[in-house]
């Protein structure tokens, strides 16, 4: 059964909290203008961005017990921060729920977290447009990064990989390896490329 997205959108109304949704729809379609400009599908963007959290409010307990049926692969790090495993709950999810079968929409939802090296294009967008939605008041250069994602999205995915890290340092959280990986791989791919 393929839902389209109006149908997927109303599930995820059911679901999701009012800001979460809010947030969620941010993101879609953040998503779609991000990929007009770099010429990525603007279906596979418009889905993702708005599956990309759809697993973002269940219970950790749950959160675990969705990776343990589908055999993913669940490290400490996920075990002691559940909440990191809503990305690839999400893409089982997106699967199971959301009769969504395009790898690159699943992976998209997967890694927005963390991210991973050598995203696609697709992954970049939702990675970035989760942080530069207009919904989001987080980071306070988010004037400049909301521009500067529609001229280099590569710096952009860098940038706010530095500023999460800084973040999770500054706020003396637990950091996953995937998101120092990440950063170091688009810090060394972006300097080569100098
Ligand atoms: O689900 P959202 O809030 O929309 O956004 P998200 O899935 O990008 O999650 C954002 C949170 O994830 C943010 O507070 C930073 C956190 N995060 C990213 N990388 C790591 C991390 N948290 C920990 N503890 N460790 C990480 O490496
Ligand atoms: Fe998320
Ligand atoms: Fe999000």
């Amino acid at each position: 059964m393929k839902y389209t997205i109006e149908d997927i959108q109303e599930k995820l109304r059911k679901k999701l909290k009012g800001s979460r949704y809010v947030h969620t729809l941010g993101v879609e379609y953040t998503s779609v203008c991000l990929a007009m400009k770099y010429g990525e599908n603007l279906e596979t963007a418009e889905l993702s961005g708005l599956l990309h959290d759809c697993a973002k409010e269940l219970p950790e307990k749950k959160l675990i017990q969705i990776c343990r049926d589908h055999g993913e692969r669940i490290s400490k790090m996920e075990y002691q921060n559940p909440f990191l495993l809503h990305g690839k709950a999400g893409a089982c999810l997106a699967r199971d729920k959301f009769g969504i079968d395009d790898a690159n929409i699943l992976n998209a939802i997967r890694y927005h977290t963390t991210g991973r090296p050598g995203m696609t294009l697709v992954e970049k967008i939702v990675f970035v447009a989760d942080y530069i939605e207009p919904n989001r008041k987080k980071a306070d250069n988010l004037t400049e990064l909301r521009r500067m994602a529609f001229e280099n999205l590569d710096e952009t995915v860098l940038r706010i990989l530095e500023q999460t890290l800084d973040y999770l340092i500054r706020t003396g959280k637990e950091i996953d390896r995937h998101t120092v990986v990440t950063r170091d791989y688009y810090k060394k791919l972006l300097r080569s490329s100098e």
